[in-house]
């Protein structure tokens, strides 16, 4: 194997092609005076089939040439597909599909016709030719899907064996793409070339690729019908989305087999939630970790973290979780304590979730090479580190000098390592954990990670590092994630992790990794959490402020308005750790101690930019009820929390363009600000009655308006019919016991439904039966406004009362009837709009407001 002087990538396009098919060698770079070469090429195209076996829903398609396809009907909408170059499938195992998924029993039709094979279910119809394997989705009317132009092609090399695998689909004109977890480049895919590989990809920009996270799965989006193809394959990866203006899309994985899954919306936000039924959900997380939460590159020692949280609760503004980056280790040893900054963690600990804080630490993957560290020990002497293939350990620099890396795709490391939490969790009172570091990030070697020849033992299926590289993170946030569950397995498990792959959505959160303080990273985080949401990913946030650099206080505002809406709420900065900053300079010296500290609390900017941080902050949990609602539309159907508006509207050409706008839930729709200065910003109201949140203005989309973007909030839109749940301001999550619920009521002609979903906020009783849930239905008419609420299940509500203000009635209402009689309006007045106040019990299920 190579060092890795160059990178190991090499398109074996770029080498001598050597095909065995054809007449005989081309001959261009002979090894002078023999007939050897350096090495030899061959691909693989598959030819004429000549049998066909059916194994229940499993279709064998083999060729002449021994390239074979398996096509496994998994759904009615769900047809996975397995090629083979050899004739014999591998063993079929995967980290990224849900072990809840089970294919369903499907009625298929089969058929043939002189040119191909024919499977058909009553949505989906694939055809697949006779010659040349190609295939070709069609839906139950016979419109062509998704067609294929070259088909699949391997190849291979006499000394690497498999180099890539291949299918090529046809691009049309028209046709968009979107997805594919984490990238930085435009929502819709179209004319990107993008690669699969997590990378530690610190300070990365709009043109990266790729970056930490690898999910293969896209959308294809052509004259409205829309489908998804996810490649379970977690070796190197490459889609092209007709980079080349050849009219092809194309995806390879650089081994392992070809195996993918095509799956028909025709809706693409069906397509979004059948990926989840096959690489799954996450539990419910605990409330908490939807507050806002306060990070940095490092808080230390114990009585600046106080000073911190203390801040926090005398401005008043919300904050439920303090993170400790890892100066809190001694001497970066993972599941220690520097005694030095933290003397008694627990009493420490302790204190702070007596006043509402939750602590999250981190947790990194490098153990230090120190005979007198135990976890270090321990893991030597159960054999858990990961080894070169001589047998050698992997040892690399990241904090310590000197590391070996568990191998947690062995299950015994998982285990061990889950249980190494115990005395953080259960001793010292940790709430939650970070897993940094986990692409695997390795320092000093461009190559920033392990070299491919590494080896893992994948579940019993050994593999290189080539293989195991891309789910490296998701089996690290797996294991944590278990352990945690094992340890306390009443509470709802806290992890947040860097990388991951398709299906790491099940155990943890994910935030995008080192960004930089500026307004085209504002804009980035817009973007990256969006399509993180559409695949599959909807627990995601943003180093909210910049990682790198500072942000002024505009920016950090701006950026908090964004991520209320972000699941992942939260403030980190690498602080004053840059590179020299520890030299001493005249400039910094003269500068106060914050500043050369580089803070980014909210409150560092002085008292304008606090007020609408703080603002910002509150109004995340004032509108906690609706979140929290949204997470679980998300866990329980894989609804994405954040949906771009070509999954608003996919029939709306507009809507297909747009990028800066987003549904969060059911009915916000949310235009962030991202440019410094704004004023006014133009945005687009995909079809529908919307209402101006703060402003009460009503419009009806399809329609591009310009709206007014002043410093104290960022645009948001509510759909008319909506009925949006609000909860006091706390400064922490259930700090105390709601006693009124308030609803906006907006109106609408005609019937909406909205949604409102409460438990405990953590633990699992809501699985039995604990936890409430409320349908309200809204029926607007000329002269009436009616309102029914229905609740199911029996979680005991804490308030008795709802206070309804009524939004946008085109009449001047009267009366208002419920149940057991009538009850009082009141007016109030909103930006010169009256809005109706009503106050009520909650045994009220319905009411009805009438103008006579
Ligand atoms: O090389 O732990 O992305 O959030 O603050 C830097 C220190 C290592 C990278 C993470 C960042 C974290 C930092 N870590």
């Amino acid at each position: 194997m190579e060092q890795n002087k160059k990178s190991p990538i090499e398109e074996p396009e770029e080498l001598p092609l050597i095909d065995k098919t054809e007449d005989g060698p081309i001959n261009n770079d002979l090894t002078e005076g023999s007939d050897r070469y350096p090495d030899v090429f061959f691909d693989f195209i598959p030819d004429q089939v000549v049998r066909v076996e059916q194994d229940g829903a499993d279709y064998f398609f083999y060729c002449q040439n021994k390239i074979s396809l398996q096509v496994k009907v998994v759904a009615t909408d769900i047809f996975r597909l397995r090629y083979t170059i050899t004739g014999e499938f591998q063993d079929d195992f995967s980290y990224a599909i849900d072990p809840k998924f089970k294919p369903a029993a499907v009625q298929i039709e089969q058929s043939e016709t002189s040119e191909a094979y024919v499977l058909r279910t009553d949505q989906l119809e694939c055809r697949i030719s006779k010659k040349g394997l190609l295939v070709n989705f069609y839906d139950h009317t016979g419109n062509l899907i998704c067609a294929e132009t070259e088909g699949f092609k391997g190849l291979s090399t006499i000394l690497k064996g498999i180099t890539k695998l291949e299918v090529a689909k046809a691009a049309p004109d028209g046709e968009h793409y979107f997805g594919l977890g984490d990238k930085s480049c435009s929502t819709n895919l179209r004319g990107h070339h993008l690669e699969n590989w997590n990378t530690d990809a610190f300070g990365f920009n709009e043109t990266t690729d790729p970056l930490y996270r690898s999910i293969p799965f896209y959308y294809g989006l052509h004259e409205g019908k829309g489908y998804g193809i996810f490649m379970d394959n977690s070796y190197r990866s490459h889609f092209d989305f007709d980079s080349e203006a050849d009219g092809q899309t194309r995806f390879s994985a650089a081994g392992g087999e070809m195996n993918y899954y095509f799956i028909y919306g025709p809706e693409l936000l069906r397509v979004a939630e059948r990926y989840t039924d096959i690489t799954g959900r996450p539990d419910l997380p605990p409330l908490w970790a939807l507050g806002f939460h306060q990070c940095r590159w490092s808080y230390y020692p114990e009585a600046r973290v106080r000073e911190i949280c203390d801040e926090f609760r005398s401005r008043e503004i919300p904050c439920d979780a303090i993170y400790l980056d890892i100066d809190y280790m001694d001497q970066y040893r993972c599941f220690t304590w520097n005694h030095d900054y933290f003397p008694q963690p627990k009493a420490m600990i302790a204190d702070l979730k007596a006043k509402g804080f939750q602590t999250v630490v981190m947790i990194d993957p490098g153990i230090k090479v120190d005979p007198e560290y135990s976890v270090y020990q321990q893991g030597r002497e159960k054999d858990l580190y990961c080894r070169r293939p001589d047998g050698e350990l992997m040892t690399g620099p990241v904090w310590p000098p000197d590391c070996v890396f568990p191998d947690y795709t062995l299950p015994a490391a998982r285990e061990w390592w889950g249980n190494l939490y115990q005395e953080l969790y259960r001793e010292d009172g940790i709430s939650g954990f970070w897993n940094d570091m986990n692409e695997p990030a390795v320092f000093k070697v461009n190559f920033k990670t392990f070299p491919e020849n590494v080896r893992h033992d994948y579940d019993g299926h050994p593999c290189s590092h080539a293989k195991a590289h891309n789910i490296y993170g998701l089996q690290m946030s797996r294991a944590t994630y278990e352990g945690l569950s094992q340890l306390k397995p009443d509470k709802r498990p806290f992890v947040l992790t860097r990388a991951t792959f398709a299906g790491g959505q099940r155990y943890a959160s994910a935030w995008t990794g080192d960004n930089i303080a500026s307004w085209e990273h504002l804009a980035l985080a817009n973007i990256q959490c969006q399509r993180m949401s559409l695949s599959g990913f909807s627990f995601i946030g943003t180093d909210i402020g910049g990682f790198v650099e500072q942000p002024t206080g505009e920016l950090l505002v701006r950026w908090l308005q964004l991520g209320i809406f972000h699941p992942l709420y939260r403030v980190h900065s690498m602080g004053n750790n840059v590179d020299g900053a520890t030299e001493v300079d005249e400039e910094l010296v003269k500068k106060s101690e914050s500043e050369l500290r580089m803070d980014q609390e909210p409150w560092v900017f002085g008292e304008d930019y606090t007020a609408q941080a703080k603002a910002a902050i509150e109004l995340r949990y004032r509108l906690l009820p609706y979140l929290y609602t949204s997470f679980c539309q998300y866990t329980s159907k894989g609804t994405p929390m954040l949906k771009t508006l070509a999954f608003v509207d996919q029939n709306d050409p507009k809507a297909l363009g747009r990028e800066q706008e987003f549904l969060f839930g059911d009915h916000l729709l949310v235009a962030p600000v991202t440019e410094a200065a704004s004023k006014i910003q133009e945005m687009y109201l995909p079809k529908g009655r919307w209402y101006n949140y703060f402003t009460e203005e009503a419009f009806e989309g399809p329609q591009l308006i310009e709206v007014e973007t002043p410093l104290a909030y960022s645009p948001i839109f509510v759909r008319g019919g909506a009925v949006l749940p609000h909860y006091p301001v706390m400064q922490y999550t259930q700090e105390k016991a709601v006693e009124t619920l308030e609803l906006h009521v907006y109106y609408q002609a005609g019937e909406t439904t909205s949604m409102l979903y409460e438990d405990g906020g953590d633990g699992y009783a809501y699985q039995e039966g604990a936890y409430a849930q409320r349908t309200f239905r809204t029926q607007g008419r000329v002269d009436g406004l009616k309102l029914t609420i229905n609740k199911q299940g029996n979680w005991p509500d804490s308030y008795q009362n709802y206070k309804i203000w009524v939004h946008g009635l085109p009449f001047e209402p009267q009366k208002c009837l419920c149940e057991d009689g009538s009850i009082e309006i009141q007016v109030s007045e909103h930006h010169h709009m009256p809005v109706y106040v009503l106050n009520l019990g909650i045994e009220f299920n319905e009411l009805d407001l009438i103008s006579g």
